[in-house]
């Protein structure tokens, strides 16, 4: 054995939050239960941050903290996946679900009335927030299963994930998660996204930011024909993957045939097909899809994306029209955001609209 850690640390402080149930007693260590290391709650969901420095410290908009083990009656359960060694360009986005937390200039009072509709999708849908999943840094593989573990557990208490990235290596555990319980190929994935994120490997290793789509599709859990991707551009992936992505029966929205056709025509569309015979759908944001002009905080930027006005009304759409069974806003990298935090901020409303549109479902306007 290369090395044995002699304190437990993690296992003890993290007991209750987003991974506890991955996290294993290690030999030589304080034993289960003992409670010398601990300093805080046992069912605090933001003591990751009490050993990873880039981990959340408070809840989203103010909303509840609640461990994944324990979230009571909640619809809706906010998740951070702080992880970012899958990127193959710029780092940054484990500070993201921490950066998107904190863009937010209202009262931090769990209260979010909607202007248009009056509405507040925090009360509606019982939004709560587990905190970080306590990811271990450098380990893929690992922090993937945990993340996993943790979104899987939300979907099995009935609530609906919404997962802050974290590169989006993230999705193919929080797709996963969620397919474990409603069946897996049975869920609907719509992806925005500059990139398909369908690499055969990164690197020559299965996991990183390039390749999730085709993990959960060689996977099963969300097959090729439930596949919508919303504004893809650039020079990226080479045509034998394009080629395969066609063979896989996934249908996809470059920026040009959007600028054509018009993004509304577009969304009738994808919502069309995202519905078709799927159990529920996941909303996959990678915020570079959005111009870098309005959201260059982010690890691999394309230029000529959609504006922050049109994803935000896309994903309000989405909610309202398509039963969503889980989220993730991803790709946020502080460290190249923008003067005043506009990535980060954007990031943030793109989750308050997504509540949004699913609140105005629930409710039936
Ligand atoms: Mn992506």
């Amino acid at each position: 054995m290369a090395f044995e850690p002699v304190r437990n640390v993690i296992t003890i402080e993290t007991r209750g939050c987003a991974a506890s149930s991955r996290t294993r007693w290690v030999p030589g260590s304080f034993p289960p239960g003992d409670r010398r290391w601990q300093t805080a709650p046992v069912t605090d969901p933001f003591a990751s941050a009490r050993h990873h420095s880039f981990a959340s410290r408070a809840p989203f908009a103010g909303v509840p903290g609640r461990p994944v083990d324990d979230l009571g009656d909640a619809g809706v359960v906010i998740v951070g996946a702080p992880f970012d060694w899958g990127t193959s360009h710029r780092p940054g986005a484990r500070f993201g679900p921490r950066a998107i937390r904190a863009a937010d200039y209202l009262s931090f009072d769990g209260a979010r009335p909607h202007l248009p509709t009056g509405i507040d999708p925090l009360q509606v849908l019982r939004v709560v927030d587990a905190g970080d999943v306590d990811v271990v840094p450098g380990y893929v593989e690992d922090s993937l299963e945990r993340i996993a573990a943790a979104v899987e557990a939300v979907a099995r208490a009935g609530a609906v994930p919404v997962v802050l990235g974290g590169d989006h290596t993230v999705t193919f555990p929080n797709a996963t998660g969620v397919a474990r319980v409603h069946g897996f190929g049975d869920v609907a994935l719509v992806h925005f996204d500059a990139h398909a994120d369908t690499a055969p490997d990164q690197s020559g290793r299965l996991h990183g930011h390039s390749t999730p789509m085709r993990r959960l599709i060689e996977s099963g859990a969300v097959p090729g024909h439930r596949f919508v991707q919303i504004g893809l551009r650039g020079y990226w992936p080479e045509p034998a993957v394009v080629e395969w992505m066609r063979g896989q029966g996934m249908r996809w929205y470059f920026m040009s045939e959007i600028e054509e056709r018009g993004l509304r025509a577009v969304v009738d569309e994808a919502v069309a097909l995202a519905a078709e015979g799927a159990a529920g759908v996941f909303v996959s944001v990678d915020i570079d899809v959005v111009d870098p002009g309005m959201a260059p905080g982010t690890g691999t930027p394309e230029p000529g994306g959609l504006t922050s006005r049109q994803l935000l009304d896309t994903v309000r759409r989405l909610g309202r029209e398509l039963r969503v069974v889980g989220a993730d806003v991803v790709e946020v990298s502080p460290p190249y955001d923008g003067p005043g935090e506009i990535t980060a901020f954007l990031a943030n409303r793109v989750v308050l609209e997504l509540l949004n549109g699913m609140a105005e479902r629930a409710v039936g306007v």
